[in-house]
């Protein structure tokens, strides 16, 4: 799966709900236009994870988008998930590409570093992420990230670069402009009473932007 694009509404699941309630928001989140999908647990144990990885799976290979396993190489081994998502606590990208499938895809979250992002690349990264560009409620005390820094990565780096913390429909093109091939987004999209009209608006954004760029 690996020729799959890191690029549009990168969607990562929400904590603390049922698992048909998760399943239910990711379908919506689809249905609006998500392209990626992340599974990220910090709640449920070890059963639960891979009940929950394994359906999730099922319904974005059912439309033909990456699941991606936040933190956890061994669940990404087990289940043969499209990518594993790592930050600078887990597992090194050489660590994780000896442990996965050379298709595997890796991103790296590389906070406000554009030095990180490129030892990451070096390192067989597919994604670099960037973030948090603006106060986010459900990471409230991460480094902040800027719109001039996802300009010189765009610049300087060749693969996709991702955007993350506190992104809304109405923020996010700013960040598109500046070079963001994917926004992934927790709370903008499940603090609104319509998951698949919220994912539809981020998903506008790179519409917009296509739009901007051919005329
Ligand atoms: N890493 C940086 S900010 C963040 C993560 C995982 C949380 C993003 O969530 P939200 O709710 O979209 O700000
Ligand atoms: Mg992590």
């Amino acid at each position: 799966m690996k020729a799959s694009p890191i690029l549009g509404l990168y969607v990562i699941t929400s904590t603390g709900i049922e698992t048909d309630k998760l399943l239910s928001d990711i379908a919506c989140a689809i249905q609006g236009g998500a392209t990626v999908i992340q599974y990220r647990s910090k709640d449920a144990d070890d059963a639960v994870r891979m009940e929950r990885a394994k359906m999730l799976q099922k319904l974005c290979r059912s439309h033909g988008i990456p699941l991606i396993i936040n933190d956890d190489i061994d669940l990404a081994h087990r289940i043969g998930a499209d990518g594993v998502h790592l930050g600078r606590d887990d597992f090194t990208i050489q660590q994780a590409r000896s442990m996965l499938s050379a298709d595997t895809i890796i991103g790296s979250s590389c906070y406000n570093s554009l030095e990180f992002a490129h030892e990451a690349a070096n390192a067989g990264a597919d994604y670099v992420a960037f973030g948090s560009f603006y106060p986010s409620r459900t990471k409230p005390d991460t480094v902040r990230a800027t719109p001039a820094l996802l300009q010189q990565a765009r610049n300087t780096l060749n693969i996709p670069i991702v955007a993350i913390g506190g992104i809304t429909p109405l923020n996010g093109a700013a960040l598109v402009r500046a070079g963001a091939d994917a926004l992934a987004v927790i709370s903008g999209l499940y603090s609104q009473d319509d998951i698949e009209q919220t994912a539809r608006q981020y998903a506008q954004l790179f519409q917009d932007m296509e739009n901007t760029v051919t005329i």
